[in-house]
């Protein structure tokens, strides 16, 4: 623990912001509105071909967008980080990339960089600016690897591919994630990276990420999901790879844990923005239980926020944010 800065600690209070192609979508594709609660996993959810989804990338194009608007509610609640979604599942990139041109400069109509323009107003406001990055599983690559590959299917994501199509999960690393890891480092300033979902993220693949972001940026904190069993793993060499364990939203914890935690949360059934299907929103009471349970047993509660598909944040999450913040000023 002796790399964790003092700012996080003392940070108790963040947005986790989930944004892509998906929060156009809301939960559903066409006719089919799949029962799975996560909005931002409806490319496989809907059963999509990457040339389904491309079409609507093609047309990301959140106009409502304001980086400053956004930092002004977040500041509001007595939050003190953000980490939004650089790169989630979809393979899709909210920054721009010479690596991949399917991301927001290159690929859509929109052609701002969210990611430039969040980190600098964060920088501006006195946020710390951290960012999500799904480093293993990437749908639109097909050398990536699956998380669950019961449930995703290469064969639906890649009709087209060779019958006999081996993956290769380094060659994706070395051609894609890992270099993104990179420009991100290299060209944002970046307090924190959350990777995610660590499938076949062997100690030495881990490594590779780990020993990029601090080549850069050695003050930048890395999440326990780097590595496959991250959260159980934490004890020696683990240690140089990550600097805190992030703990899934059904396990909030309820005593001390013994590495410094921070807890991914819901306001909803999604972090993806979702408005078709089975949507729901706990109410305020158990988000605040949530939270205290985080928090005072030492953690850090990361709430999440998916902004609709115009650029807009979630009203609902903007208003048990305002409550939980209410909590924090009297609580702190
Ligand atoms: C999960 C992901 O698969 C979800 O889509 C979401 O990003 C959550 C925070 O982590 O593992």
């Amino acid at each position: 623990e002796a790399r964790l800065n003092q700012w996080y600690k003392d940070a108790k209070f963040g947005a986790f912001i989930h944004f892509g192609v998906y929060s156009v979508l809301e939960g559903g594709y066409k006719d089919r509105i799949p029962k799975a609660r996560y909005a931002e996993w409806i490319e496989v959810n809907a059963k999509m071909s990457v040339e389904e989804y491309h079409e609507v990338a093609k047309r990301f194009n959140p106009k409502d967008f304001n980086a400053e608007a956004w930092v002004k509610v977040f500041k509001d609640a007595g939050m003190k980080y953000v980490v939004i979604t650089s790169k989630h599942h979809d393979g899709f990139a909210l920054f721009e990339s010479a690596v991949s041109d399917y991301n927001i400069v290159d690929y859509t109509p929109f052609k701002r960089d969210i990611i430039k323009e969040l980190s600098d107003a964060c920088h501006r406001n006195g946020l710390k600016f951290g960012v999500y990055y799904s480093q293993a599983q990437d749908w639109d690559d097909p050398n990536a690897p699956y998380l669950n590959p019961r449930r995703t299917k290469r064969t639906i994501l890649h009709p087209n591919l060779p019958s006999d199509f081996k993956p290769d999960f380094d060659e994706y690393i070395k051609a894609k994630s890992l270099p993104q890891v990179e420009e991100l480092m290299k060209n944002y300033e970046i307090d924190l990276i959350w990777f995610d979902t660590p499938a076949q993220m062997t100690f030495e693949r881990a490594k590779l990420f780990s020993d990029v972001v601090r080549k850069y940026r050695p003050n930048c904190l890395i999440n326990s999901r780097i590595i496959q069993g991250g959260k159980e793993k934490v004890s020696q060499k683990n240690l140089e790879l990550f600097d805190y364990v992030s703990i899934a939203d059904k396990e909030v914890p309820t005593q001390k844990l013994p590495l410094y935690v921070e807890s991914p949360d819901c306001v909803s059934s999604s972090f993806g923005y979702k408005a078709k299907g089975d949507v729901f929103y706990h109410d305020e009471k158990e988000m605040l239980e949530r939270m205290v349970h985080t928090v005072c047993t030492g953690g850090n509660y990361l709430l999440n926020n998916g902004p609709m598909g115009n650029g807009k944040l979630d009203p609902e999450a903007v208003r048990l944010y305002g409550i939980i913040g209410e909590w924090m000023k009297k609580n702190r």
